[in-house]
């Protein structure tokens, strides 16, 4: 078979090209950690207000000195907000929305969920450096959706 000079440039750039995405795939994935939240845990949206964890949302520590925060988005604000977490301490997120879908982004971190009504979502991250962080919105959820932000304090240990 005789494939013309330039067919074949062209054939092997967009091969290149395949093997380069996926390799950026399975590097984000293995080596920065970046994955989508697998934990499906589902809770009502209507009944929030009186659900054990999600009526009151907040920042608890656990027996082994883990922390754990139980977040509600909703339009146009995060629940609890500021949160205050220490650092170089895991700290495992859990939340919800009581609306809409909305995000959950600790900028600058790899810190980054969607918060759909009826799912929790779970994801554990431990913040080394102390300092205040804008948490963001990054799913479009409303006319009010660029006032969507919160605020995360991350206070160095005291021990
Ligand atoms: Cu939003």
């Amino acid at each position: 078979m005789n494939v013309e000079l330039y067919e074949r440039i062209w054939m092997w750039a967009a091969a290149g090209l395949l093997l380069l995405f996926l390799g950026a795939i399975f590097l984000t994935a293995g080596v920065q950690a970046v994955q989508p939240p697998s934990h499906i845990e589902t809770v009502d949206p209507t009944a929030l207000p009186t659900h054990p964890e999600f009526g009151a949302p907040g920042v608890k520590m656990r027996p082994d000195g883990s922390i754990v925060v139980s977040i509600v988005a909703q339009m146009f604000s995060f629940s609890p907000d500021p949160i205050e977490v220490p650092a170089n301490r895991p700290v495992t997120f859990r939340l919800t929305s009581a609306d809409v879908i909305h995000g959950f982004e600790v900028v600058g971190t790899n810190a980054n969920a969607m918060a759909i009504p009826g799912y929790v979502s779970q994801f554990t991250v431990t913040f080394k450096e102390p300092g205040e962080y804008v948490i963001g919105c990054n799913e479009y959820c409303g006319t009010l959706h660029h006032n969507m932000v919160g605020k995360l304090i991350v206070k160095k240990e005291s021990k």
